[in-house]
């Protein structure tokens, strides 16, 4: 299911452009549009679920698939040394975009901004 007003969503489907570095028939990887570090790519269900509130027990193969691709991705994108994984949650959280996504910035230190 997407939601047709979803950024996510539009560039889950093609209809906005991303710089993809992984997808599958159920998760997409791209570069975040505002680096806060070297490497920082985010990693998306083409399911769209707003937010980690919305997480619920039919989630979890895919919440653990998610998990499983991190590390390859990280190592393939160069973050041999470590990498941070962030997921923000609701307005408190700081979260811009509802559809949820994990970010994951690694590479030298030290970042040039503070992360999300
Ligand atoms: P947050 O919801 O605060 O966890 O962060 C959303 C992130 O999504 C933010 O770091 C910027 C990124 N972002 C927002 N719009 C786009 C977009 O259209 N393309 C890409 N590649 N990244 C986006």
């Amino acid at each position: 299911m997407s939601d047709p007003d979803c950024i996510f969503c539009k560039i889950a489907a093609g209809q906005l452009p991303s710089n993809r570095i992984y997808e599958d028939d159920e998760l997409l990887a791209f570069h975040d549009i505002h680096p806060a570090a070297p490497v920082h790519f985010l990693l998306i269900p083409r399911l769209h679920i707003p937010s980690l509130f919305d997480v619920d027990a039919g989630h979890g193969a895919l919440l653990g698939k998610m998990l499983q691709l991190v590390p390859r991705l990280a190592r393939e994108q160069g973050c041999e040394d470590g990498f941070r994984t962030v997921i923000n949650t609701g307005r408190n959280g700081g979260q811009e975009v509802y559809h949820l996504h994990l970010h994951v910035m690694g590479g030298p230190r030290p970042w040039k901004k503070q992360a999300p």
